[in-house]
């Protein structure tokens, strides 16, 4: 298949700096040279690609917004081209980053006291330590205010009692950001891998983020060092916290993936000769590829003004619900309508779009369902929450 030079069909190239596109290029020629040959070999398998991990610190892509502690300072656009270029390759590629720098990283930055942040954050941004994030629960997903697992104070420990599900990089992780009712209150905690009473299991039969490890934590009478917990986090304003940071990235996560099979499409399309000319030909067919070059760019635009917004300091978390749901929602759209235009071969792995679409399933409902993020516009724009 031709090479992928991007899809920019607006000049939205000529809205970004150098500097972002220079990252935006680094981060496209890792995934074009490092990810596509590897990563078919890995969703089949069901694994994720572990050999790539220490790579991707070095391009300083853990925590590329925090600056300092071995960190890139990146602005968020930056950060968020190197999220779309991920997603290009793969979901799960972008996940482990996600779930590094947005959900371990961040609440360690923001809530954590300077002790854990030089302990913990030089390690996670070359990606010696991988972090993973509990928060959902068997029972509560979609309403985590509801969880069940708690903390306990007993003399310089916390005792950790209850179990987390669907958690992204849960049996490779060397630390798990847990979430945890203390007299009542949601708090953050350290947990290090290998803690008596802390254990995982990963998750298998998915036909959907095969190339990424998804497991259930289970603590029992889990002890930890009292200093172990985040102290500015107190309520469930503190995971919402990070998972703003993560639904931002997996914004512009759903135009790579989109970008992705647009490309595949057009190319197969171009060359698929049927009744004696390209099936790009037909009508039909130019109507699916005009339908995903005009969502992709409106895509395009929305993260961007999100982008600039979060770099000015005045985005508001239903912006980013916004941008989360449009762009992912488009994508599994495209990757679908993608799938049709390769007609059989849609369904094979040798072909990218199948598993985009299989992958695009998942994103749709992890970090807020879609339809979550329609009731958080909705209550921004009613003032009236309809959750409950
Ligand atoms: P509600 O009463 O609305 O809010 C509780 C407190 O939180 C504050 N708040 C926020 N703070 C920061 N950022 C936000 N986005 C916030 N939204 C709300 C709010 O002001 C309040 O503060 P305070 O001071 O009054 O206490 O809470 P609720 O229980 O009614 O829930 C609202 C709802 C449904 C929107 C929320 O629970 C929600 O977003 N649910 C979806 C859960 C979710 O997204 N889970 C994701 C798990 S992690 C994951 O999926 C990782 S996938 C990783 C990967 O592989 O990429
Ligand atoms: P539910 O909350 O049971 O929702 C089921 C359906 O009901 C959905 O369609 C939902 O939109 C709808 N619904 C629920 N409530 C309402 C309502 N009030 N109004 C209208 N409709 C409603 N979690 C983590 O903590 N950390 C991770 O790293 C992580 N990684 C994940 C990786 C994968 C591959 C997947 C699939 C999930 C991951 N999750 C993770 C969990 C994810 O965040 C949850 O799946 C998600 O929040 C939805 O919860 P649920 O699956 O329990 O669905």
């Amino acid at each position: 298949m031709k090479k992928f030079d991007g899809v920019d069909f607006l000049e939205i190239d000529g809205l970004m700096s150098e500097d972002e596109i220079a990252v935006r290029d680094l981060a496209r020629k890792f995934v074009s040279e490092k990810v596509i040959p590897i990563i078919e070999g890995h969703n089949r398998a069901g694994t994720f690609p572990m050999d790539l991990v220490p790579e991707m610190g070095e391009l300083g892509f853990y925590g590329a917004t925090i600056d300092g502690y071995g960190c890139a300072g990146l602005s968020n656009v930056q950060y968020g081209l190197i999220m779309q270029e991920l997603e290009r390759g793969d979901s799960g590629l972008r996940s482990f980053v996600s779930v590094q720098g947005a959900l371990c990283m961040y609440p360690i930055f923001a809530y954590g006291n300077e002790e854990q942040r030089k302990k913990y954050l030089p390690g996670m941004a070359t990606g010696k330590i991988i972090g993973c994030f509990g928060l959902t629960e068997p029972d509560f997903g979609s309403n985590p205010s509801g969880m069940l697992t708690t903390a306990r104070k007993d003399g310089n420990s916390f005792i950790l009692n209850g179990s987390k599900m669907w958690i992204t990089n849960g049996g490779i992780a060397q630390l798990a950001i847990v979430w945890a009712k203390l007299d009542g209150v949601i708090r953050g905690f350290l947990v290090e891998a290998g803690t008596p009473g802390y254990s995982t299991k990963d998750q298998h039969g998915k036909f959907s983020l095969r190339a990424s490890v998804t497991s259930e934590l289970a603590m029992q009478d889990c002890r930890i060092p009292a200093e172990n917990m985040l102290p500015d986090a107190k309520g469930l304003k503190g995971p919402l916290g990070c998972l703003n940071q993560a639904r931002y990235g997996i914004a512009w996560g759903g135009v790579g993936a989109a970008m992705a099979v647009y490309h595949e499409a057009l190319e197969y399309a171009k060359t698929r000769i049927q009744f004696d000319r390209p099936i790009a030909g037909f009508q039909m067919v130019q109507e699916k590829l005009a339908w995903m070059i005009r969502e992709i760019t409106k895509a395009q635009l929305l993260v961007l003004q999100v982008g600039r917004l979060k770099d000015k300091g005045t985005v508001k978390p239903e912006h980013i619900s916004l941008a989360k749901m449009n762009n992912v929602h488009i994508a599994l759209q495209a990757a679908r309508m993608a799938r049709e235009i390769l007609g059989a071969n849609g369904i094979t792995d040798e072909y990218q779009s199948g598993r985009h679409m299989c992958n695009l399933e998942s994103v749709y409902t992890y970090e807020g369902t879609h339809d979550i993020h329609t009731l958080i516009i909705g209550e921004a724009i009613t003032g009236i929450p309809a959750y409950k």
